[in-house]
């Protein structure tokens, strides 16, 4: 019998023999609760099967056979974990959950199961549309399933993210980590700040103008896109850091008055925002607003990672405010400053995530971590009882090489190499930390950063198929947490990346 290739694996499944068959005929029978899964499901299916799916409502009585059933049995939802279980025997096919979400996740098991030319968008009449008979029961280990992706050093098209929104979808994550700003791009429409866009947007680069950014239409769409597929997005608005795109426009915000250019080059940038003045409090709480209005979800990343000190030391305003505040040096200015947008998030009823580097000089109330310079920061603020999101540069960082064959690899982060077998092999949860602190461990984030990719296509290249090893991580049961087997239901997906002409990395198993 063969193996279910699914990614990442579920917790329990019990393969019967057998198939059932995709149909001209058959058809998708949804209750008012699941109608608008119905209709995503039937999109999935239609473009490559050719056959219509009609949606029935399963009030109306339903079809004996041929019917893929959507039960969700609980709705407003009440648990939002994902939980979900499938059966699927010669007949019909049942996804059953408690809320949408582990409907959705049901569905997208049922995706997988399929051959993986479901992926393409013109249909294949002679195609044989089967279904392994099965039982399954799954849920996830992790309730923070995160992808990052860093379009301020290269901005992708709109339709891009919907295509990394889908990909995060098929393999059960659930967190859009949408890094937004950074040194040489702001990427977010502000109404009020239109020079963030007019000037901050865009870079000269080889005597060319570089840049784009997304309308607040184009992240209403984006939002709402994810949430259809049940993704939250998390937006990254940098501070005081990596904040040069933005003093080139407002150069009155940094402590010197500048001026300033969109810088062309990557690293770290002494000019920041200056800390002793308030109006670069006043300009971040104007353009959190606009923020908050169009993300919904409870979080809000202000960065916080890598600002350098060394304006702050020299600048008369932010050295009046170090004594004003009583702190002690320009660490805990740093402290100050994102507590004090602490404080003004969670006004609006948003959580405040920062990188690791929040830590120093004191964690702002309620803060949860994000551990990027390997998992020690996690560790630390874990056991200070903040929430934490591993994404360790060791396992997590998705701009690395993904082998150390640098001549055929496309250029990469200098010096870094990222296996998939290591990302496969990371442990969200350090075995230092007490069971009672293991659950500040929300979960584990793949981080994209764009300074060597360029554009979409390479985008893929370097998600695919690591995102998938990450996905288990996140997802699946240690217990199910084998290399080799993986290795061996990876290979299968790669006819769905084919069928989509997504770009990725052919593992060699060896
Ligand atoms: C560090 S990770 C950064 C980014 C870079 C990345 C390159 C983090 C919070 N900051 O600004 O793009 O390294 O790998």
């Amino acid at each position: 019998m063969n193996t279910l290739n699914i990614i990442p694996y579920p917790l329990k499944s019990d393969r019967q023999e057998g198939f059932f068959h995709l149909l001209p005929d058959t058809v998708i029978t949804v209750e008012t609760t699941t109608r608008g899964l119905g209709e995503y499901l039937a999109q999935q299916l239609r473009p490559s099967t050719g056959f219509p799916f009609d949606i029935q409502d399963a009030a109306q009585g339903k079809q004996p056979t041929n019917c893929i059933l959507l039960v969700s049995e609980s709705f407003p939802q009440t648990s939002e974990d994902g939980s979900y279980s499938l059966s699927v025997d010669s007949d019909n096919i049942l996804i059953k959950a408690p809320t949408g979400i582990g409907v959705f996740y049901g569905i997208q098991t049922l995706l997988q199961l399929l051959p993986g030319e479901i992926g393409r968008q013109e249909p294949l009449p002679e195609k044989n549309w089967e279904i392994p008979q099965l039982t399954i029961e799954d849920n996830p280990r992790f309730s923070w399933r995160g992808m990052h992706l860093d379009v301020g050093r290269h901005f992708m098209p709109k339709a891009f993210i919907k295509t990394y929104i889908d990909l995060m979808a098929r393999y059960k994550m659930n967190i859009f980590h949408w890094h937004l700003t950074d040194d040489q791009g702001w990427r977010i429409e502000s109404r009020q700040h239109p020079k963030l866009t007019e000037i901050s947007a865009w870079r000269t680069e080889n005597g060319k103008s570089y840049g784009g950014y997304y309308s607040q239409d184009d992240v209403r769409e984006i939002v709402e896109y994810a949430q259809e597929r049940y993704i939250t997005v998390v937006p990254e608005i940098e501070m005081p850091g990596h904040s040069l795109a933005v003093l080139a426009a407002y150069p009155e915000l940094s402590c010197t008055g500048g001026p300033f250019e969109v810088p062309t080059t990557w690293g770290v940038f002494d000019d920041v925002f200056c800390a002793g003045n308030e109006n670069a409090f006043t300009f971040l709480e104007h353009v959190l607003t606009e923020v908050f209005d169009l993300f919904p979800g409870p979080y809000i990343h202000i960065g916080g990672d890598e600002c350098p000190k060394t304006r702050w030391k020299n600048c008369p305003k932010c050295q009046e405010r170090i004594r004003q505040e009583g702190l002690k040096d320009e660490k805990e200015l740093q402290s100050f400053f994102i507590q004090r947008i602490g404080r003004f998030l969670a006004e609006h009823d948003k959580h405040l995530v920062g990188w690791d580097e929040i830590l120093e000089g004191g964690l702002a109330p309620d803060a949860t971590v994000m551990s990027w310079r390997g998992v020690q920061g996690g560790i630390t603020a874990a056991k200070l009882g903040h929430p934490v999101v591993m994404t360790p540069e060791s396992h997590c960082y998705f701009d690395h090489y993904q082998s150390s064959d640098f001549l055929n690899e496309p250029k990469a982060f200098e010096g870094h190499v990222l296996p998939l077998e290591t990302v496969y092999a990371f442990e969200p949860v350090p075995a230092e930390l007490p069971p009672e602190m293991a659950r500040y461990v929300l979960g584990a984030q793949g981080n994209v950063w764009t300074e060597y990719i360029p554009d979409s296509k390479q985008a893929e290249y370097m998600i695919l198929p690591r995102m998938c090893a990450l996905a288990e991580v996140v997802w699946s049961a240690t217990h199910h947490r084998e290399l080799k087997p993986f290795l061996a239901r990876l290979a299968d997906h790669y006819a769905y990346f084919d069928a989509v002409g997504l770009r990725y990395r052919h593992h060699e198993q060896r």
